[in-house]
């Protein structure tokens, strides 16, 4: 059997496309300036509109899509639940601590801090205490002794989180070992 197909070779071009680049090569330096009053999201200008500003602009606009980023991801992953405990881990080189702030809201909340040693036994400790601070603000609030309850488990009831801010809570623990202490950033809603 013969084959007839003919050969599928590419059609000859009838015509050569148009060469030659468009009249429409627009450069940095054609593009006007946008009226830097009106479009700036809250940035300050710095007063020089030059045509240099273009790349300033992405510049800034970089930055700020970097901080918006930042923000966001802050955000997402700052220590608390929306209406749920915040629960938190820290160390000393002695105790594995796990701090839960039951209600991370203005106003009142126990805190229970649960306590072992480096190989994960419960800890016997003499005395915990919960130590809230704002030290962007420079004030604190009372310190609270926590009630020991099961093993390790160390409970203050009412801790006053008298404003909505960045807290750290210092956990001290004294023990047969002496004292050890751990601080706990939370964001208080
Ligand atoms: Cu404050």
């Amino acid at each position: 059997m013969t084959d007839t197909t003919p050969a599928d070779g590419p059609s000859a071009p009838g015509r050569t496309p148009a060469s030659g680049t468009p009249a429409n090569d627009v450069s940095a330096d054609n593009i006007p300036a946008p009226d830097s009053s009106t479009t700036t999201l809250g940035v300050p200008a710095d007063g020089t509109t030059s045509a240099r500003s273009t790349g300033k602009r992405r510049f800034l606009s970089t930055v700020l899509s970097l901080a918006l980023l930042a923000g966001l991801a802050l955000w997402i992953f700052w220590p608390r639940d929306a209406g749920g405990p915040a629960v938190l881990h820290n160390g000393t080189a002695a105790y594995q601590i796990k701090l839960t702030l039951h209600s991370p809201k203005r106003g009142t909340s126990p805190v229970t801090v649960h306590v072992t040693d480096r190989q994960g036994k419960p800890a016997a400790l003499t005395t915990v205490s919960v130590e809230p601070v704002m030290p962007h603000m420079g004030h604190a609030a009372a310190p609270a002794t926590a009630v020991a309850g099961a093993p390790g488990l160390y409970r203050a009831d009412n801790v006053r989180f008298f404003m909505a801010g960045a807290w750290e809570i210092t956990v001290v623990l004294r023990g047969p070992t002496g004292t050890d202490q751990a601080v706990f950033p939370v964001l208080v809603t």
